[in-house]
């Protein structure tokens, strides 16, 4: 079906998250009308005011530009367009399954708007599968026939979080097409912005590639953390090991943790395990040893530092450094493992406000005072450069547990701490 060139469709962009919202704002910013949409009124009064949402600053910066462009509109319901977007979350239920309930309510939404000639982009990460299976017989439902009268694609994205903006447009971009129009038109969409490759091929490959590059990252880190456990086992450095290892020119070993945190990896293997048991046993026990690894870490500092009771000072709440994101932290389990033996946890995050968490309690000072043990839960470069002579009289001992190999031992055994790093065996 002949469509006019997608400069001159109007785009309706459906969740403002941290996905939607700089998709809906950079395809504004480059001349497409855009309609952003997002049941949260909140979201949508102060982006209207041009005030900052909680998103990366860049972000932020784009939406003002977007609103001043005049190209984006905002709304809580969604209104006539041509092409849909859909970037809603889709979480993991208590039973491991997705939770398609935003993917169907944004469906619904949709369903008596849609006109032949429209494109309805999923990009959504989900179980492979559901354009065909959930998204396809959802716009069905309402007459038109998907390929014949209405395109569908799905276009997974693949940011990452703190350099979202950067990666939009410089990560090349799979477009699965329900059939090679569909393909068509939403390269056609993201080719306005994207300028890595573009890479055509159908929905439920483009589904699958999604979930797969998160699971290579979510096994193989599960990998480094075995690795970590042995090589205490064994008495060696599992860093100097996985350094030498990745010498090799088909060898690259991420690295151990106190296991792994954000909306993505975690969750996205998941979709795969839901699909079969028996075809995803690498996958499923690779999330047991990832999510294991909170217990690991606090029993590991409950025994070498021979504490029961007692204060902790737990220094990172995110589970990357350098960003303010506490979503499946490890930190937070490590918290509650230590609280649940009975410890006294301190909290310090140089990127999380004292009020932007329960546990976060204020200044690195005040969570290492009297603490009989410290626990390096995040890499931030704070941490990497925090001078020991510094809180040495501050601490009540002089134990440190660092779980990302980012302090320099020498130091902190200089200013008479006894340093224990994850992996390595004293
Ligand atoms: N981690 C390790 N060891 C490593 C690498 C990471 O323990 O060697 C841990 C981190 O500490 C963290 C977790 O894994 O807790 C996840 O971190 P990440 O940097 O691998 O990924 P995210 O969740 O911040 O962002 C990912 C993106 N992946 C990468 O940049 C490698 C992105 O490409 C995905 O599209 C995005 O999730 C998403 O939306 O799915």
């Amino acid at each position: 079906m002949q469509q006019p060139p997608i400069r001159k469709r109007r785009v309706a962009v459906i969740g403002l998250g941290y996905v939607g919202l700089p998709t809906a704002c950079i395809l504004a910013t480059n001349g497409i009308r855009v309609l952003g949409v997002d049941h949260n009124q909140a979201v949508i009064a102060r982006l209207l005011a041009g005030e900052p949402i909680p998103a990366e600053p860049e972000v932020n910066a784009l939406a003002k530009a977007a609103v001043a462009s005049g190209n984006l509109e905002l709304t809580s319901s969604v209104e006539p367009a041509d092409v849909y977007i859909i970037a809603v979350p889709t979480p993991v239920g208590d039973d491991h399954r997705a939770d398609l309930g935003y993917v169907e309510a944004a469906l619904a939404d949709i369903r008596p708007l849609l006109q032949r000639g429209n494109l309805v982009v999923l990009e959504s990460t989900v179980p492979p599968g559901t354009t065909r299976d959930v998204i396809v017989p959802g716009i069905e439902r309402g007459g038109l026939r998907v390929g014949v009268d209405v395109m569908v694609a799905h276009c997974p994205e693949r940011v990452r979080p703190g350099s979202t903006l950067l990666e939009l447009i410089n990560n090349d971009r799979i477009i699965g097409g329900v059939d090679e129009e569909s393909a068509a038109q939403a390269a056609e969409l993201y080719s306005v912005f994207v300028q890595g490759r573009i890479h055509r091929t159908d929905a439920t490959t483009a589904e699958m590639v999604k979930v797969m590059e998160n699971t290579f990252r979510d096994v193989n880190i599960a990998l480094a953390n075995d690795f970590a456990k042995l090589a205490e086992v064994v008495g060696i450095d599992v860093w100097e090991a996985i350094r030498l290892a990745n010498n090799h020119p088909r060898v690259s070993v991420l690295w151990p943790g106190p296991g792994v945190g954000g909306h993505c990896i975690p969750v996205d293997p998941w979709f795969l395990i839901q699909m079969g048991a028996d075809a995803s046993r690498v996958i499923r026990v690779a999330r047991e040893v990832n999510d294991g690894m909170p217990r690991y870490v606090v029993d590991k500092l409950l025994r070498e530092a021979d504490i029961k009771g007692g204060h902790v000072a737990v220094l990172g709440l995110a589970y990357r450094a350098e960003l303010a994101d506490i979503r499946e932290s490890p930190s937070l389990a490590m918290i509650t493992a230590l609280q649940d033996a009975g410890v006294e946890v301190h909290v310090h995050d140089p990127y999380i406000a004292p009020d932007g968490h329960s546990t976060g309690n204020g200044a690195l000072a005040d969570a290492v005072t009297g603490a009989d043990a410290i626990l390096i839960a995040t890499d931030h470069q704070a941490y990497r450069d925090l001078d020991p002579k510094s809180i040495a009289g501050l601490v009540k001992r002089r134990f440190v547990l660092d779980t990302r190999n980012c302090l320099v031992v020498d130091r902190w055994a200089q200013a008479g701490f006894r340093v224990v790093t994850l992996g390595r065996s004293v």
